[in-house]
C-alpha cells in the first residue's frame, strides 16, 4: 500500500516500531484496532501523540505503541497532527518511520505485513466483492458523521468561532479532504436543515437493510464464514449508532445477530470496547434519556421505516 512520501511532520521517520495514531471512541479508529487484534499485534506503550522521547520512539515486539489524539480536545486541529495527517482526522500508522493514512489502505498494509487472521481475501472475485463493501462503507461515512453528531454528540461537538477559524486556517495548509471546514461552519452554526440529517439516516437504514438481507443466506460473516476487512467496517458503524439509540435488533434481526458475531470477537472486547466502556455507557445513557422524550435516534430510525 503507498506510504506517504515526505510529510510535513518530522514525527514518523524517527518511530521505531508500530505506531498509531487513534481516539479510541472514533469508529474509523476502532476498525483499525480490530485488524491489529485479528493480527495478533496488541496495544503495548501510551505515549503523547507528539512525543519524540527516546522510550516513546521505541517499538515494542508483538505490540503496536498507543499515540492519543483526543477528538474532543482538538488534538487533531493542531499544526502538530496536521502535518502528520493533513486532513485532521484519525486513525494514522507508522511503521518504523513509514506513515500510512486512511483505515482502509491501513488495513491492507497490515494485512500484507503481518501474519494473523487474512483479512483482504486473495481470491480474485472475494477480494473484488469485499472492497467493493469496504467502499461503499467509506462513502456513508459521512452519513455516520451527520447521524452520530446530530442524534449523539448534540452540543458537545459544536466548535466555537475562535476554533472554526483556527480549523479553517490549518485546512488552507492541508488538504480538508474529509471537508471538516464546512460540516462544522455548518453544524456550529446550526444551519443544517432536519432534512439533511433525516436524508443520511435513510441511507444508512437502506445500507443497513441490504446487508441483513444478503446474511440471511446463513453466511457467518458479511462475506463468506470468514471474518475480512468488510466485517470492522460496518459493525464499528452499527456499534456507534447502537450507543446512540438506533434499534437494529428490531429494524434488521439477522445484521443484529452478526453484529453479535463480530462483539464476541476478543479483538472486538480488547482492542474496540476495552478502553471506549465509559463512552459507551455514556452515549446510552443520553440515548435512553432521548427516547424517553420522544426526541430519541430510536424515533427517527422508526419513522425512517414506516
Ligand atoms: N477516510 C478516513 C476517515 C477518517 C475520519 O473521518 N476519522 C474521524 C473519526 S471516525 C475523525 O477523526 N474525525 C474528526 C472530526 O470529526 O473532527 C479513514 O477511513 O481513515
Amino acid at each position: 500500500m503507498p506510504k506517504i512520501e515526505n510529510p510535513k511532520s518530522t514525527i514518523p521517520s524517527q518511530l521505531q516500531g508500530l505506531h498509531l495514531f487513534h481516539y479510541d471512541p472514533a469508529v474509523c479508529a476502532q476498525r483499525v484496532r480490530f485488524a491489529l487484534g485479528e493480527k495478533g499485534l496488541s496495544r503495548g506503550r501510551e505515549v503523547k501523540f507528539d512525543s519524540t522521547e527516546p522510550l516513546a520512539v521505541r517499538g515494542e515486539s508483538g505490540k503496536w505503541v498507543s499515540r492519543r489524539v483526543s477528538l474532543p480536545m482538538k488534538a487533531h486541529m493542531t499544526p502538530q497532527y496536521a502535518a502528520i495527517h493533513p486532513n485532521m482526522v484519525v486513525p494514522a500508522l507508522v511503521h518504523d518511520g513509514d506513515l500510512y493514512l486512511e483505515s482502509m489502505d491501513i488495513i491492507e498494509y497490515l494485512d500484507d505485513a503481518f501474519g494473523g487472521s487474512r483479512l483482504v481475501p486473495t481470491e480474485g472475485p472475494l477480494r473484488d466483492a469485499a472492497m467493493a463493501r469496504v467502499e461503499e462503507a467509506k462513502v456513508l461515512h459521512r452519513s455516520i458523521r451527520f447521524v452520530t453528531f446530530h442524534w449523539g454528540l448534540g452540543r458537545l461537538a459544536m466548535l466555537n468561532p475562535k476554533e472554526r477559524n483556527a480549523l479553517g486556517e490549518l485546512a488552507a495548509q492541508g488538504d480538508d479532504g474529509e471537508q471538516l471546514v464546512t460540516f462544522y461552519d455548518q453544524y456550529s452554526t446550526r444551519t443544517i436543515p432536519e432534512s439533511v440529517f433525516v436524508n443520511h439516516l435513510k441511507n444508512l437504514y437502506s445500507a443497513f437493510s441490504e446487508l441483513n438481507a444478503e446474511l440471511e443466506d446463513g453466511r457467518q460473516f458479511l462475506m463468506s464464514d470468514e471474518v475480512t476487512i468488510a466485517d470492522p467496517f460496518w459493525s464499528m458503524k452499527i456499534n456507534r449508532l447502537i450507543e446512540c439509540g438506533y434499534p437494529v435488533e428490531a429494524h434488521h434481526p439477522t445484521l443484529w445477530a452478526w453484529y453479535q458475531r463480530m462483539f464476541a470477537r476478543p479483538s472486538f472486547q480488547n482492542e474496540v470496547m476495552e478502553k471506549n466502556r465509559v463512552t459507551n455507557r455514556v452515549f446510552r445513557a443520553k440515548a435512553r434519556i432521548e427516547r424517553a422524550f420522544g426526541k430519541g435516534l430510536k424515533q427517527a430510525v422508526d419513522a425512517v421505516a414506516a
